[in-house]
């Protein structure tokens, strides 16, 4: 080789490497392990997560175990405490997601307290993803898990009770007029409670994701679905690439708020391959939500949708459609509520 042409060749590779050099330096310094989850109620969920994360375990079992965490909760919406469908039973969704694309799915399931596990038990026991309704029941009693009883919760018998007097079928979802300040305040206590003195809130919906010690990301969602809804509707919970999407090149991302908004753009799909694109977590969700506001910008007033996103590096961010989304991180560096940016 010439010197002239070594040298047009130095220059060329020059900036290639140092590209090269600059993507591992900045994947050297990434936040691993860390959990990220949607709304204040994810405090207590990334803290059962971090005790997984933080010993090394799998993202796969953190955010199983995050999601478990939450659904044991009685006074919170998500699980089998939470608000009821039309004709007053209570059907949960949910999902779960691995680094290598594995991923298992329950809706509509009735009377079983760990969907999430289910979920799971799909994805590595059945050559399926998603098992809906009775089928996801039986499934679940077959592998172990025990039917509880039909029983609505304090919380959830008096908010239907309410809902009777008019039943008015316009399930509106997220819209927190409870100020953002007051919730985060609110979490200082033991347990934040999703069902507010002023009734406003009935957000129920866990998503989270996190990336464990060897940077592998995985991501769960469950959730008792929009309150008050027809039996039998499914949102985007637990539907891959719609409520949860995990991309172990790329990222992840989870959503809240009006399902069929985000399942009619691939929502969390969308995040991720926005970030693909190189848009930050934060961008990404933004630009996902300029998707469903501007197609039908009056409506998007009426609506609610959050998107969280985390990339490789363990960066993360999200953003709303409107004013009140709000979400949780746990990493070695911080521990904290985050409000998110919103559109509208
Ligand atoms: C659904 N996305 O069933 C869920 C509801 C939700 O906070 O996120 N609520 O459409």
């Amino acid at each position: 080789m010439n010197r002239r042409k070594f040298i047009q060749l130095g220059a060329l590779t020059a900036p290639l490497l140092s590209a090269r050099k600059s993507f591992a330096d900045s994947f050297d310094q990434s936040t691993k392990p860390i959990v990220i989850s949607t709304w204040d109620s994810g405090m207590p969920v990334n803290a059962e997560a971090w005790k997984i994360l933080s010993a090394n375990g799998t993202a796969l079992d953190a955010v199983e175990a995050g999601a478990r965490h939450i659904e044991n909760e009685i006074n919170c919406c998500v699980g089998l405490g939470g608000y009821p469908d039309r004709d007053g039973i209570v059907t949960l969704d949910s999902c779960i997601m691995d680094h290598q694309a594995n991923c298992g799915a329950v809706a509509g399931i009735e009377r079983i307290k760990h969907p999430v596990s289910v979920a799971r038990k799909v994805m590595e026991n059945t050559p399926h993803v998603i098992l809906v309704g009775a089928g996801a029941q039986q499934f679940a009693v077959e592998n172990g898990f025990v039917l509880e009883p039909e029983a609505l919760s304090e919380s959830a018998k008096k908010a239907y009770a309410d809902w009777l007097k008019k039943s008015e079928y316009k399930p509106v979802i997220n819209i927190e007029n409870m100020p953002v300040d007051n919730r985060i305040k609110k979490q200082n206590g033991p347990f934040a409670p999703h069902f507010f003195e002023d009734g406003t809130a009935n957000h129920d919906t866990m998503g989270l994701v996190a990336m464990d010690v060897t940077g592998n990301l995985s991501g769960a969602v469950t959730t008792s679905g929009m309150a008050f809804k027809l039996h039998g509707r499914v949102g985007d919970s637990p539907i891959i690439g719609a409520g949860l999407f995990v991309d172990n090149e790329i990222g992840a991302a989870t959503s809240s708020g009006t399902g069929e908004e985000v399942i009619r753009i691939c929502g969390t799909h969308l995040v991720v391959e926005f970030m693909r694109q190189g848009y930050s977590p934060e961008k990404a969700c933004r630009k996902a939500v300029e998707r469903i506001v501007n197609r039908d910008k009056e409506k998007a007033k009426t609506l609610q949708v959050g998107f969280l996103a985390m990339n490789k590096k363990g960066e993360y961010g999200a953003y709303a459609i409107q004013k009140g989304f709000v979400y949780s991180v746990k990493s070695d560096n911080e521990n904290m509520i985050h409000t998110s940016k919103y559109l509208i």
